[in-house]
C-alpha cells in the first residue's frame, strides 16, 4: 500500500485518520504507542526522529508534525472535487494560519484541560484544568467570531482547516470544555465532529 500512517489512535495520530477517512484514501496502520515505547524504538526513530506520532510514509516520502502532515496529504489528494485544499493563494495562507492558530494558541491548554479531567485520576488537578479552560476564552472567541460570519473557517465549504482545528478542540468535548458562551464555534464543531468521516474514525479509537 502507498501510504503507511504512524501512531495509535488515540494519539495526535487520529488527526491523520481523520483526514485519511475525509479523503477516502487507502493506507496502512501502523501502530505505533507511545505507552509500550515504541515511538523510542530505532526503526521508528529513523521515520521520525523526535519520537512522536504521527508520521507518514507516502510511496517513500516520510513526514511528520500533524498539520504539516494533514496540509500535505489534502493537497495531494483532496484538491480536486472534493475540495479540502484550498485553491486560492489567500485561500490556502488561510488554512495554513488557522492549522498554526490551532497548535499555537488552542492545544497546550486544550491537553491540558484534557489530562486533567480524564486523565489518570491520581494525576488529576482540577485547578490547572479550570486555569487552562480560562485561557481557552480568548482563542474561543476569535473562533467564535471567524464562524459566525461564514459557515467555515476558510469560506462556505469544509476544508482541511476545518479538520485540523476541529482535531485539535476534540480535546476540548472531551475536557467537557464549556461552550456556552461561544454558540457558533460550538455550533461548527459540532457540524465537523458529525461528519461521517469523523464518526468513522473515532471507531478506531475504540
Ligand atoms: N507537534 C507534534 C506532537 C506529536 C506528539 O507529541 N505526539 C505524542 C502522542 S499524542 C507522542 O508521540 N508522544 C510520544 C513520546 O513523547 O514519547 C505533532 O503534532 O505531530
Amino acid at each position: 500500500m502507498a501510504l503507511k500512517i504512524y501512531g495509535v489512535a488515540r494519539s495526535r495520530a487520529f488527526r491523520t485518520l481523520l483526514m485519511a477517512a475525509e479523503l477516502g484514501l487507502p493506507y496502512e496502520h501502523v501502530k505505533v504507542d507511545f505507552a509500550d515505547g515504541g515511538t523510542r524504538q530505532p526503526g521508528y526513530l529513523a521515520i521520525n526522529p523526535n519520537g512522536h506520532v504521527p508520521a507518514i510514509d507516502d510511496d517513500g516520502f516520510t513526514l511528520w508534525e500533524s498539520m504539516a502532515i494533514n496540509l500535505y496529504l489534502a493537497k495531494k489528494y483532496g484538491s480536486g472535487s472534493l475540495g479540502l485544499y484550498p485553491q486560492r493563494l489567500e485561500d490556502e495562507a488561510r488554512a495554513w494560519q488557522w492549522s498554526f492558530w490551532g497548535m499555537t494558541e488552542i492545544e497546550r491548554p486544550a491537553l491540558t484541560a484534557l489530562l486533567n479531567r480524564i486523565g489518570p485520576e491520581s494525576e488529576r488537578d482540577a485547578g490547572a484544568a479550570d486555569e487552562a479552560e480560562r485561557a481557552l476564552t480568548a482563542p474561543l472567541r476569535v473562533l467564535d467570531s471567524a464562524v459566525a460570519t461564514q459557515p467555515y473557517l476558510v469560506g462556505d465549504h469544509f476544508t482541511v482547516a476545518d479538520l485540523n482545528v476541529a482535531s485539535i478542540l476534540s480535546w476540548v468535548r472531551q475536557a467537557r470544555v464549556d461552550l456556552s458562551a461561544f454558540p457558533k464555534a460550538a455550533a461548527w464543531l459540532k457540524t465537523c465532529h458529525d461528519r461521517p468521516a469523523a464518526q468513522a474514525a473515532r471507531q478506531l479509537q475504540r
